[in-house]
């Protein structure tokens, strides 16, 4: 009998790994298997494969039809393996190195082994190895357990077994289709051993808005294929485990998934009679141990009576509401909120305006605001402020989070903002709500994001979270082509973009003159007869205090500076709104000034002659006043590899220099002619790409847009 192992391997839309799953079987200690990659366009996955498998002929690479499911593709692979054994390892997953030797020694005559799974992210690119010692557990009336994780990945089965029975993955199914496959094989197996040592390393799938995983696809594929799955394979005639799993698998979808999308009659009017369908098929034993609520549901879905289940589900959501609102206080608000608030109607003049969370009153907000101001006479404004700020024109002010902020966001008829609103605000169909975003984007941004570094949440979560929050946006502003392209693909962007410029930069072109940048300083107490420099750098996502508070170190040597400037130059040290870190400026007096709570960044940048920052998006603004900027990048490889990655290159397309030192800032500061003279080139291609649609009338233009002339 040939010993060989077919590992069988799609890597349709998941290809970005690829070389690492094929390392991760070159480096096998059991090396008497062939690998057969499937993909639709093989040629192209090849030139993305490292030469040594190219050359290696025990790697297959098979051209599959396009707009096939997973099911198909493996059925293919299961057609042209020529090995004793199939084995299915995923594209973006790897291996230890001892897999294939464990299971091998293990399977003996049993039809099929499993290994272990481990969940692991995108960080990891090199293949662990582990000791193996193998210990195998035996499952026999328990077996279905290995199957929750759904999936046919991570088992050795035996290719003759598979054949005998005539087995194959259904075709038609997008999701669920694995279970087709195990289903049916775990009924004609006894015993199923479980190899615990020998460990599968399953990425959590970090794109669930483009490239979801099973788990993350969209209820609308999950839902008919589950019904359809479960519809195919449960029948009476199966093992008491297979029917319970089943059941189980349906009444668990239902409870936790279906449930909550009935919120809407829409819902149920598509998916009730499948849902009837197979709730006649479940085992009325399997509801014993159910609560009541559940069996009350599967009573009425018994009675094919679309009316009653709609009443009944939205009395059931309603319950649930109520619930929460008496165990506690943030249930209570929210119980007003959605319950109360939300059906109240809309006023249809009302405006709330928020800017960083209700941080301040600043970025394109308070320019839209203000220029609504003088040129409208009908609306009533709000705007979200967590500290008390005279704000022109006296409007109400809110504080974020409170009731008072939900009773204004559910009556609005207008939401402007700069950032995120909350998860839980729910954006009703007549409301208008522009999201003026708060920079043109250097790091990479939501959906472009491979890593996530932020405490408190994972690529998934974050992902999703902020694609429920951008298909809230009617209405997007870009400041320059460049960016409207990345927010149309980062963030999901489907509705009106709007190429307006940056009114926060209107400033820039409007008031760049000698009085009003004398007023400003001297409002400010900054002295009149010194040149300024700000420092405004970004924040760092793995370094912070706690969720939202973030560290930040300060590298600059400001005594040094102070030494050797101090007769000519003050400086402005501007914090980013997240950093939450004091700085001690002692010694430095009538040189260096703290205005990071200082609300307006934009009056910063015309007050100052000189800019240093270094991954923030302000200098894209900064580049409007055409005035020297310089790039203090100490964690530039730390930043761009680890946390980040920039959109453009460093190196080479910025309007100045990175200097990775104080030794290299000094010297830049002394020499500030000579670095603006060497880099006037880049600094006019750079303007022309990124600044050139701030023209002065953003405000304008983008009301004009949202509301009518
Ligand atoms: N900002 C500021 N002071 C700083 C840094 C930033 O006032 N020291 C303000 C600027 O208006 C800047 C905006 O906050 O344009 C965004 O800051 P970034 O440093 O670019 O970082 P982030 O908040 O992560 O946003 O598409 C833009 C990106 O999402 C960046």
């Amino acid at each position: 009998m040939n010993n060989l192992i077919s590992v069988i391997t799609p890597a349709e839309n998941n290809e970005k790994y690829i070389n690492t799953a094929l390392e991760s079987l070159r480096n096998q200690k059991y090396t008497n298997f062939e690998v057969l990659v499937l993909h639709s366009d093989i040629e192209a996955l090849k030139s993305i494969v490292n030469d040594e498998y190219l050359n290696d002929d025990r790697y297959r690479f098979i051209n599959t039809p396009a707009d096939i499911y997973v099911g198909a593709t493996r059925n293919i692979g299961i057609e042209q393996a020529k090995g004793a054994y199939l084995y299915f390892l995923d594209s973006d997953d790897y291996i230890a190195e001892n897999m294939l030797q464990l299971l091998h020694e293990s399977i003996g005559e049993f039809p099929m082994i499993r290994g272990r799974m481990k969940t692991t992210d995108f960080s990891t690119s090199s293949v662990i190895i582990l000791p193996g010692t193998n210990k195998i557990k035996m499952y026999s009336n328990r077996r279905y357990n290995l199957l929750r994780s759904e999936s046919a990945i991570n088992y050795l089965i035996s290719k003759n077994f598979i054949d005998k029975m005539n087995l194959r993955f259904s075709e038609q199914f997008k999701t669920y289709s694995d279970l087709t496959f195990m289903v049916p094989l775990m009924e004609e197996i006894d015993i199923v051993p479980y190899a615990e040592e020998a460990i599968y390393f399953r990425r959590r799938g970090n794109d669930p808005i483009n490239n979801p995983t099973l788990r993350q696809s969209s209820l609308e594929q999950l839902t008919p294929d589950l019904f359809g799955v479960y519809n195919q394979l449960r029948s009476d005639n199966m093992s008491e485990e297979g029917r319970k799993y089943l059941d189980d698998k349906l009444l668990n979808f239902y409870r936790k998934r279906l449930v909550s999308e009935f919120r809407d009659d829409t819902t149920i009017d598509y998916y009730f009679s499948s849902l009837v369908e197979s709730i006649n098929k479940i085992d009325p034993d399997r509801l014993k141990n159910k609560d009541f609520i559940l069996k009350n549901d599967v009573k009425v879905i018994k009675s094919n009576n679309k009316r009653r289940f709609r009443k009944l589900s939205n009395f059931n959501h309603f319950l649930r509401d109520i619930k929460n609102g008496i165990t506690s206080r943030r249930g209570r608000k929210d119980l007003i909120y959605k319950r109360v608030f939300n059906y109240m109607k809309l006023k249809d003049n009302l405006v709330v305006f928020e800017s960083f969370q209700g941080k301040s009153y600043s970025d394109s907000p308070k320019y839209i605001y203000e220029y609504m101001l003088k040129n409208k006479s009908n609306y009533n404004y709000v705007w979200v402020m967590n500290n008390s700020n005279k704000i022109p024109g006296n409007p109400k002010t809110v504080k974020r989070n409170t009731l008072r902020y939900y009773y204004y966001i559910a009556r609005a008829k207008y939401i402007v903002s700069n950032v995120r609103m909350p998860n839980k605000y729910i954006k009703r169909p007549e409301q208008s709500y522009l999201q003026t975003w708060h920079g043109t984007p250097l790091k990479r941004l939501a959906g472009d994001m491979d890593n996530v570094h932020m405490p408190g949440t994972n690529a998934e979560r974050y992902k999703k979270n902020f694609n429920r929050e951008t298909d809230k946006w009617d209405y997007l502003i870009a400041p320059n082509q460049y960016s409207a392209d990345i927010f149309r693909r980062a963030f999901w962007f489907n509705n009106t973009m709007l190429p307006t410029g940056y009114p926060r930069n209107d400033i820039l072109t409007n008031q760049n003159d000698e009085d009003t940048i004398n007023r400003l300083k001297r409002i400010n107490h900054i002295p009149t007869n010194k040149k300024i420099i700000l420092y405004a750098p970004t924040w760092r996502d793995d370094e912070y205090f706690k969720v939202g508070k973030y560290k930040f170190n300060l590298k600059l040597d400001l005594h040094r500076m102070k030494e050797q400037f101090g007769d000519e130059y003050i400086i402005l040290l501007r914090m980013h709104y997240l950093v939450a870190s004091n700085m001690d400026l002692t010694g430095l007096e009538d040189f260096a000034y703290d205005v990071s709570s200082y609300s307006d960044v934009s009056e910063l940048y015309l007050m100052s002659d000189i800019l240093i920052t270094d991954y923030s998006s302000v200098f894209f603004d900064y580049a409007n006043l055409r005035r020297p900027i310089l790039f203090f990048t100490y964690d530039i490889e730390k930043y761009q590899g680890q946390l980040r990655g920039f959109y453009i290159d460093m190196e080479t397309e910025l309007p100045g220099p990175l200097l990775m030192d104080n030794n290299e800032v000094m010297d830049a500061i002394q020499n500030i002619d000579a670095v603006c003279e060497k880099y006037e080139d880049r600094y006019n291609e750079f303007y022309e790409r990124f600044c050139s649609w701030d023209d002065g009338r953003a405000s304008e233009k983008v009301v004009d847009a949202m509301f009518e002339k």
